[in-house]
């Protein structure tokens, strides 16, 4: 579902860039989505604060602020990384997880390439994921879409394998998050690199852009963090929101940076600087 309107005059994007390495790829998008200019509504931004560091510094991991400014006042956000910690600390809990929920962003898209098969786990896990499987097979029957998916499943120990021997199988994996977030991992890894991946959180009502990478501390603040996953991000909300001639123009430009292989990050066996990345986008556009 889309929800743009044409009529709409600015677009108020929520920058949340969190932890680690979203602080230095989320003003890149930002940048990219500024140099759209009139093929998108004139953007504004609004910096909102979440992460570990936000709950170090305050004892809250999100904000109420943030919740209510995303809520009442923008169109769409862009989310950085988070780095929670590997133990329990009172108090603390995932901000993207809890941002899931308020905003009501169902499902968290990670198009890999650029049907269906139903992945689970429930001849082990038959009261959870037997659950997960039985609803989305439910799901043409209860609503009568998606007449013309093919539907099949496939354990996810099995999957993995096959993803890596016959990844053409597979258009769209459905899962529960711990497997849909190890999958899209081992996706990355046949395309070549983490860095390059997008994601959307979506809902009915509310869109939230955000890299598939974590906050990658071993790389923070040496500024040679990819900005493409969150370039793309970005054009993935903008898709969204309808605004296909601006998200084409993003994925254009990145596709032809990476083609080139003159301007990439050390992930991608490159010696460039995020800036220098950006730059190449930038030029692009
Ligand atoms: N942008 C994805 C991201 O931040 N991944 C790191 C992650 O999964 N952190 C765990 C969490 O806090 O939810």
């Amino acid at each position: 579902r889309t929800f743009a309107t044409s009529a709409r005059q600015t677009l108020k994007i929520g920058l949340i860039p969190a932890d680690g390495i979203g602080k230095e790829v989320i003003p890149a998008a930002k940048e990219a989505i500024v140099a759209l200019g009139s093929d998108i509504p004139k953007p504004q931004f609004i910096d909102l604060a979440a992460g570990w560091e936000t709950f170090t510094r305050t004892g809250v991991a999100l904000p109420e602020e943030t919740v209510q400014v995303l809520k009442n006042e923008c169109d769409c956000a862009l989310f950085g990384s988070v780095s929670s910690p590997s133990r329990k600390v009172i108090g603390y809990s995932s901000p993207i997880v809890a941002l899931r929920k308020e905003l009501d962003l169902y499902a968290n898209i990670r198009p890999v390439l650029s049907q269906l098969t139903i992945i689970h786990k429930s001849n082990v896990l038959s009261i959870t994921d037997g659950l997960f499987r039985e609803t989305v097979r439910g799901v043409p029957d209860a609503t009568g879409k998606y007449g013309d998916v093919t539907i099949a499943e496939q354990l996810v120990d099995s999957a993995v394998y096959r993803l890596f021997r016959e990844p053409e199988i597979f258009d769209v994996m459905v899962a529960p998050n711990l497997y849909g977030d190890i999958l899209s991992d081992a996706a990355a890894a046949l395309v070549g690199s983490l860095g390059l991946i997008p994601s959307v959180n979506a809902g009915d009502n509310f869109v939230m852009g955000e890299p598939v990478h974590g906050s990658a501390p071993d790389i923070e603040g040496k500024g040679i963090a990819n900005p493409i996953a969150s370039i793309r991000s970005a054009a993935l909300m903008l898709r969204h929101l309808g605004y296909t001639k601006g998200a084409d123009r993003l994925d254009t430009a990145v596709d032809q940076v990476v083609r080139e292989g003159r301007y990439l990050t050390p992930d991608l066996k490159g010696t460039s600087t995020t800036r220098e990345v950006l730059d190449a986008v930038l030029g692009k556009l």
